[in-house]
């Protein structure tokens, strides 16, 4: 809950922040913007958009605007790890780049392979710099799943035989705030898939610190962004569900706010690909969306600047965001019908929705009945 007090602990907060020196010497945020052809006006409404996304009181919009000025106080160190960067390009990717990817370029990125120009020795003497001139002071960035154990040797880092587990532990121990960057990094994603040949691991079993956990693969720009600016204007961790993961993104289900629910409410499904259904928008359970088991804020942020997402474009959720997903949410294109999936259902009222509506068309379809059946079960289990 947002009360004055938070107001006047945030705003203490961003000036304490204006008085660090900023690290983009000769820029403003503002004048990046203006680079790109972004008026103050765009900026502001961009700023609304985010005050939204976190889930802030519209009043909140001023105070995320400054906390993206000054997002050059905030020394962020990225490390990739085992993946495919997708998590970076889902910020780097666009042609025109949008105000968030702006907004990242200004964070003071003090590393970060993909963009930087360093390479070889040079890059982990640049690594090291950084990790010492901002001892405690940095958020750190981890991409990618990491290899443990015995198979740490599997993801070797730079010339020294440096295994990516011991950058990933030293570079933890030294930081303010960690998040884990995408579902490799989260959970383990495809890299600990069974049957798990690197023996890859989540960032959170690999450090002992707490780790704040973005997942997708890869996880929208705005959701990157969001936590930034989140930690920029808290300071603290937000509200976390029980896999660790930002409740204001990771809140509520793609099933919730979905645009095909009305379908499903209706028991109108695509039976196939390309049939009539799938042309008029129906719900794309039967062919195996795994929208009612996956928490995040896709089926209303959508990506690449509100344009579209995977059921957008006709293709059912495959459940990214969630733990395992690539052996428990597969195949892709068969609905999870009787197979027991655990997730998350922290009390949001995913059984009390599915149960209010359309229960009398859900009977006939059958097939939604056992999605219901498996909300309901992950509910009891949880109790
Ligand atoms: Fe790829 Fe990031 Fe997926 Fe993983 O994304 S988009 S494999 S979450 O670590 O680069
Ligand atoms: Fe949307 Fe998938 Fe739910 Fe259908 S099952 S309403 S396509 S999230
Ligand atoms: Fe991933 Fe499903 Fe969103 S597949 S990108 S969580 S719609």
């Amino acid at each position: 809950m947002v009360d004055n007090h938070n107001i006047t602990t945030i705003q203490n907060r961003l000036s304490e922040l204006a008085k660090l020196p900023k690290m983009k010497a000769n820029s403003s945020i503002m004048d990046v913007l203006n680079e790109h052809g972004f008026t103050r006006r765009d900026f502001m409404k961009w700023a609304g958009a985010m005050t939204a996304l976190m889930a802030l009181p519209a009043s909140f919009a001023p105070m995320v605007a400054q906390a993206a000025e000054l997002s050059d106080r905030l020394p962020v160190i990225w490390l990739h790890m085992a993946e495919c960067t997708g998590c970076s390009e889902s910020l780097l990717r666009s042609d025109a780049p949008t105000i968030d990817s702006l907004i990242f370029d200004y964070i003071s990125l003090e590393y970060h392979e993909t963009v930087m120009a360093a390479s070889g020795w040079q890059a982990e003497e640049n690594l090291e710099q950084a990790i010492q001139k901002y001892k405690g002071k940095y958020v750190l960035m981890v991409e990618g799943g990491i290899p443990d154990g015995d198979s740490a040797f599997y993801l070797t880092v730079g010339s020294k035989g440096t295994t990516g587990r011991e950058h990933a532990i030293h570079a933890s121990d030294n930081a303010l705030a960690i998040f884990a960057i995408g579902t490799c990094s989260s959970f383990g994603g495809i890299q600990a898939a069974a049957p798990n040949p690197t023996n890859a691991k989540p960032l959170h079993k690999i450090t002992n610190k707490p780790v704040i956990n973005v997942p997708g693969c890869p996880p929208s720009e705005k959701n990157i962004v969001g936590n930034v600016l989140n930690f920029l204007l808290f300071g603290t961790l937000p509200a976390l569900d029980v896999y660790n993961r930002p409740k204001w993104a990771y809140g509520l289900r793609i099933h919730d706010l979905c645009e095909r629910r009305g379908r499903f409410d209706a028991g109108e499904f695509v039976q196939e690909f390309g049939d009539q259904g799938a042309k008029d928008g129906y719900c794309l359970y039967k062919v195996g969306c795994k929208g009612p088991y996956t928490f995040n804020n896709c089926s209303r942020e959508r990506f690449n600047q509100h344009t579209s997402w995977p059921i957008q474009a006709g293709h059912g959720c495959i459940g990214c965001s969630e733990p395992d997903f690539w052996d428990q949410m597969g195949p892709f294109e068969v609905p999870l019908g009787d197979r027991l999936y655990h997730t998350v259902f922290d009390g949001l009222g995913a059984d009390a929705i599915s149960d209010k509506i359309g229960i009398g068309v859900l009977a006939i379809t059958g097939v939604a009945v056992a999605a219901h059946a498996l909300i309901a079960t992950a509910t009891k289990e949880k109790e």
